[in-house]
């Protein structure tokens, strides 16, 4: 008797660890959303590329700054800035431009997608100790997440109007996210030296009465050998937006990219400070297929436009759409 219990008992342990780390696939899913354009999306991060690393306090910075909040408005986004000030680890001033674009500004019914738009001006992370005190391209560590943004907001712009959607969209474009205390210098623990927007959103909005439905910060979406685990502080506040865009992935082809079979770590990234903000948020960043938590360019010099993946982008890109495109 004993045995038949154990029999009995195996396989439903066997399928309630694995309906954990299952997403709720749909048998012949049919997918509704337009086709991404990669091209385009990695057209968006060359141009944000070409004006130089885009380190705050810089003119490269602004400018480009100018030309993402351009390039949102020509697809007929409503642009709200948020400038603010804050310091740096060693006490530095600077300068600090959220731009958030938004599509259908009417709409109640509004989700957040966002990524941080300043690249770090530090690579130190680079095998080459020398380059320490270079600031990096950022093409994928910053820059995809913009390029992404940008053609999602043109798929939508482009649409007859017969199969656009009705919910809002809030591109949200954070700034001075990747200053964080570099490896060389002490951190003088006074607080958490990253995600300097996205901490000033949290405590001031844009818009007093703001609202939205949840958020998905984008961070890392663009290289090569890059998969994407569910991030523990996701998890954490969001478990369901994990869900609902893990299983859209996996349900329209794109599971070699949205891995469920494993939970990555906890990441303090911008999502956590919306989170804290109030707006459920999750984080969909990369992470190295080799086992390492990032991609093998971050924090280096090799984070250029040389190693960004289409068919990375095109994976990111095209879910996202989906999850646009099913939400009622
Ligand atoms: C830290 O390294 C503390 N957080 C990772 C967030 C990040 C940096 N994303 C891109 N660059
Ligand atoms: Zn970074």
């Amino acid at each position: 008797m004993k045995r038949i219990i154990y029999l009995l008992a195996l396989p439903l342990l066997y399928f309630s660890c694995k309906s954990n780390n299952t997403p709720s696939l749909t048998a012949d899913y049919v997918a509704v959303a337009p086709s991404f354009n990669e091209d385009s999306a990695y057209q968006y991060i060359a141009e944000q590329c070409a004006f130089g690393p885009r380190v705050v306090n810089t003119a490269a910075h602004d400018s480009c700054g100018n030309y993402i909040a351009d390039k949102f408005r020509s697809f007929g986004a409503t642009i709200t800035d948020q400038y603010a000030e804050s310091k740096l680890y060693d006490g530095t001033q600077i300068r600090m431009r959220n731009i958030i674009a938004s599509i259908n500004p009417e709409a109640g019914a509004r989700i957040i997608i966002s990524g941080h738009w300043d690249s770090r001006p530090w690579a130190d992370h680079d095998n080459d100790k020398e380059k320490h005190h270079t600031p990096i391209d950022g093409a994928n560590d910053g820059g995809s997440s913009i390029g992404v943004m940008l053609e999602l907001a043109r798929q939508m712009s482009i649409q007859p109007d017969s199969s656009k959607v009705n919910i809002g969209v809030d591109f949200i474009c954070w700034d001075a996210e990747d200053c964080g205390t570099p490896t060389f210098a002490e951190d003088n623990g006074d607080g958490n030296t990253w995600c300097l927007g996205s901490q000033y959103w949290s405590k001031k909005r844009h818009d007093d009465g703001y609202r939205a439905r949840y958020g998905i910060n984008l961070d890392m979406v663009g290289s090569y050998n890059t998969v994407f685990y569910r991030e523990k502080g996701s998890l954490n506040y969001a478990p369901n937006i994990v869900d609902k865009v893990w299983a859209t992935a996996n349900n329209i082809g794109y599971g070699n990219y949205f891995k469920y079979d494993d939970e990555g770590g906890y990441i303090t990234d911008d999502h956590i400070y919306v989170n804290m903000g109030g707006i459920m948020c999750i984080d969909v960043i990369g992470s190295s297929t080799d086992g390492a938590s990032f991609p093998s360019t971050w924090h280096t010099a090799n984070d250029n436009i040389k190693n960004i993946s289409k068919e990375t982008l095109k994976a990111v890109g095209q879910t996202m759409l989906e999850v646009i495109w099913t939400e009622k």
